[in-house]
């Protein structure tokens, strides 16, 4: 199956047409893929996710289906069994629900089950249409007895409808008269996750999460619903389903129930030629967001009101979301079709998973998969938030939004770590720690230092110093005191301050002494923090005065911040003239990577966390993502020194690495490596990289290939004074590179080809930016176009 660009344009009969470069099209359909496509072919709208399951089911030979249904935030508790326990482990885990399947339709044609697997496949295809934010099925099939009917289908997860799903099915008798039938059902149960050595896979569960307390039909048989309730957390779950019907004769709906599925049947007939289009609305509502009386009444109006707009208006609506979307987070490629495509299904993804009501955020593998169990990570901050930031601003607050409501949960963790201060989980749903590997989890405290450092960069590109008074300072100053009780001034570094016992990023090299990544990002909260407390007092001075009453603050600590900031130890290896990853780190022998096989690889599958632990090999950029970060805090000599020296030990074992070393890499001139890094990022789930596109998308990868076209190839950077600067270098395949960027209030274009760099503001006031070093204004009326040679 061509999962690749197909430069041919499709067009037959009615279909319409599509264009490559904004689609994902699948052709035929090969077992050994099925589930990964499931994960590609996923819908969703930052709340509600479905994947690309078909309609009708699948159990093949070798591969089955994973039937996934998921909400954000949407959890339920297990608790974490240890047979070796310790103080301040975590005793439960939350994992995200497989939420009642409700977008199977079954088709039977003449009493025979429409299935991939039966009869005669003539013709399958399914695309994901990013322009449309629907995902199409063009299927030409012939039943056992040698009934031929065409079925197309079309699916959306609104955009606009938090709590809103359609799927429109359409089908043609093609060579024959005769009686058909739909099954719409709702499945009551969904399964969870296998369970796996790989640590990459969610938990397998004891007994199921989501209990059935009751259900029932509309009068007329066209809507039915389900309440759940999951079983230790106690929420609510109302999932209802409604239909309109367009055939030429048809009998009245029956209630259905076969193997604990239970629905709606719907025959009716047609002739040889003709056609019948069914149309199934889904709501999903849960007492996470409404009172539970009101669920049932929410899902009836807002099925109601979607079954009188029809199909055809929540298309134009999600049609009017996406051209909203996409006028601010396009990226146009030309001279690269294969990577135009990929950025903008990243992009696409991220809108799809990502939560925007500030009690949610996006999970490791989004709303596609049970990967990582629906847990958030620094994964939001360091990647997501970037693009979001400068694209959809107010989602980016969101996410924000979201820290500050787990404040509390943070202040407990630091509490039982026995910090001050706040220490945010390294994974979780619902602001609580949910990770039961410490070493690669609560370890990683350099968490805190990320969140404020997403904080500062959407502040200085919005202007938002509202959020930064109202939630963002307590956020701020809270993990600035963790910073300051966890860390001390060690005698034995002349003084320093130094952070011991700690996990950076590379989760290949645990709890140690100083890494220098985190110890840099320490620095840079603790300097955000004093220059903030600064500017409240003077700007928004009640705003101060109250929050420094709540928590308690003394001006004493903001010098201790100040003091801590400028006494921070950062490693360094004279002779090699590099900074050292952490204190022991330059002394462990290097890992033997000429005598390790290929398929050893992730070796997290393959060699014990102790084994890793004592060599020289990084999972996933460390210092390297310092230098991109903190990138005005070395020269361009130290930037290359240090790339050299931890480039080759870099596995890439994590998809959160390859788009920060494409970053560095082009800020160095390395171009083709950028480039080759970049390509990993951007087809990371389209060509599986890594192998468990299946589990999930890799929502990180993702954002990394906005942030690699962006801040990598377009050179973007934006430093304490909050100034835009740009240093393009555009990869030698490509003719030009188009984006945009949000920067307070404004949107501002940037063109780049190999002849020129032109930017101009599409919305906004003047703005004041750096090409290449030098400043530049671009005026409303007026772009600025500079000649290569200008660089
Ligand atoms: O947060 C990441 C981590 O950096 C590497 N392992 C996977 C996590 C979730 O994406």
């Amino acid at each position: 199956m061509n999962m690749s660009l197909n430069t041919e344009i499709y067009a037959s009969g009615q279909e319409p047409l599509y264009r490559d470069e904004w689609c994902i099209r699948e052709t035929g359909h090969q077992e050994e893929d099925h589930q990964k496509n499931e994960s590609l072919f996923a819908l969703g709208n930052g709340y509600i996710g479905m994947r690309g399951n078909l309609e009708e089911g699948y159990h093949g030979a070798s591969g089955s289906s994973v039937i996934g249904n998921y909400l954000n935030g949407f959890y339920d508790t297990e608790p974490i069994v240890y047979p070796e326990g310790a103080y301040g482990y975590p005793d439960q885990n939350h994992a995200m629900l497989n939420v009642p399947d409700a977008k199977a339709i079954l088709l039977l044609v003449e009493g025979e089950l429409f299935h991939l697997h039966t009869g005669m496949v003539l013709k399958s295809e399914r695309i994901l249409d990013m322009q449309s934010g629907m995902l199409y099925r063009h299927v030409k099939w012939e039943s056992p007895a040698g009934h031929q009917v065409r079925i197309t289908t079309r699916r959306l997860v609104s955009l606009e409808h938090k709590h809103l799903a359609a799927v429109e099915y359409e089908v043609t008798a093609l060579n024959f008269s005769g009686g058909l039938s739909w099954i719409s059902l709702m499945n009551p149960v969904a399964a969870g996750p296998e369970g796996s050595s790989d640590p990459r896979v969610g938990a397998r569960r004891s007994e199921p999460s989501l209990l059935l307390e009751d259900s029932g039909f509309r009068e007329d048989g066209l809507m039915y619903w389900m309440r759940h309730r999951t079983r230790r957390t106690r929420f609510a779950l109302v999932t209802a389903m409604s239909h309109s019907l367009e055939v030429p004769g048809g009998e009245a709906p029956v209630q259905y129930s076969d193997a604990g599925q239970l629905g709606i049947r719907l025959d009716f007939r047609l002739e040889a030629g003709q056609s019948g289009k069914l149309t199934k609305f889904i709501a999903y509502h849960t007492s996470r967001d409404y009172p539970e009386e009101e669920l049932l009444k929410l899902s009836r109006e807002i099925l109601e009101s979607a079954g009188h707009g029809g199909f055809g208006s929540l298309a134009g609506e999600q049609r009017q979301a996406l051209d909203y979307f996409w006028g601010k987070a396009d990226i146009e490629i030309v001279g690269d079709p294969e990577m135009q495509q990929g950025v903008r299904f990243n992009a696409f993804g991220l809108l799809q998973s990502t939560g925007r009501d500030g009690m949610t955020n996006i999970a490791a593998k989004g709303l596609t998969g049970e990967g990582y169990e629906g847990h958030y990570f620094w994964d939001t901050e360091m990647y997501t938030l970037p693009f979001f930031t400068y694209t959809l601003p107010e989602i980016g607050r969101k996410l924000l939004e979201f820290r500050y409501r787990t404040l509390d949960k943070a202040r407990e963790r630091a509490a039982v770590m026995s910090q001050r201060g706040a220490l945010y989980p390294w994974r979780t749903i619902a602001g609580e720690e949910n990770s039961a590997y410490f070493p690669a989890g609560t370890a990683q405290v350099h968490i805190n230092a990320d969140i404020c450092y997403g904080l500062q960069q959407y502040v200085l590109a919005t202007g938002d110093e509202t959020f930064l008074a109202e939630m963002g300072a307590e956020i701020l100053f809270e993990t600035s005191r963790f910073w300051v009780d966890l860390g001390h001034y060690n005698p034995a570094r002349g003084g320093a301050f130094c952070i011991d016992a700690v996990t950076g990023p590379d989760e290949y090299t645990a709890i140690v002494n100083n890494n220098a990544y985190t110890n840099l990002m320490v620095q840079e909260q603790l300097r955000f923090a004093c220059r903030t407390a600064e500017r409240l007092r003077s700007n928004y001075p009640d705003h101060y005065e109250r929050l420094k009453r709540k928590i308690g603050l003394l001006e004493s600590e903001i010098a201790d911040w100040k003091r801590a900031g400028e006494s921070m130890y950062v490693p360094k290896d004279e002779g090699l003239g590099i900074y050292a990853q952490d204190d022991t780190f330059l002394l462990k022998k290097k890992w033997d990577f000429e005598g390790t096989p290929e398929n050893n690889y992730p070796l997290l599958l393959h060699y014990h966390p102790l084994v890793i632990y004592r060599h020289q090999v990084l999972k996933q950029a460390d210092l390297v993502m310092a230098l991109f970060l903190l990138g005005d805090r070395f020269t361009m000599e130290e930037k290359v020194r240090n790339y050299r020296y931890y480039e080759p030990l870099t596995t890439h074992d994590s998809s959160l690495s390859p788009c920060i070393h494409s970053i560095v890499a082009s800020e160095i001139g390395e171009a083709e490596e950028a480039y080759r890094y970049f390509r990993r990022t951007v087809r990371m789930d389209l060509d599986d990289v890594n192998k468990n596109a299946k589990d999930g998308l890799h929502t990180a990868a993702m954002a990394g290939a906005w942030m690699a076209v962006v801040q990598g190839f377009g050179g973007m950077r934006m430093y304490g004074d909050g100034v835009l600067s740009f240093t393009p270098a555009l990869p030698a395949g490509w003719n030009s590179l188009r984006f945009r960027v949000a920067k307070e209030g404004r949107l501002l274009e940037v063109f780049i080809s190999h002849e020129e760099v032109a930017y101009s503001l599409v919305e906004g006031e003047a703005l004041r930016i750096r090409h290449g070093g030098q400043e530049v204004e671009v005026l409303p009326e007026r772009g600025v176009r500079l000649t290569r040679n200008a660089l």
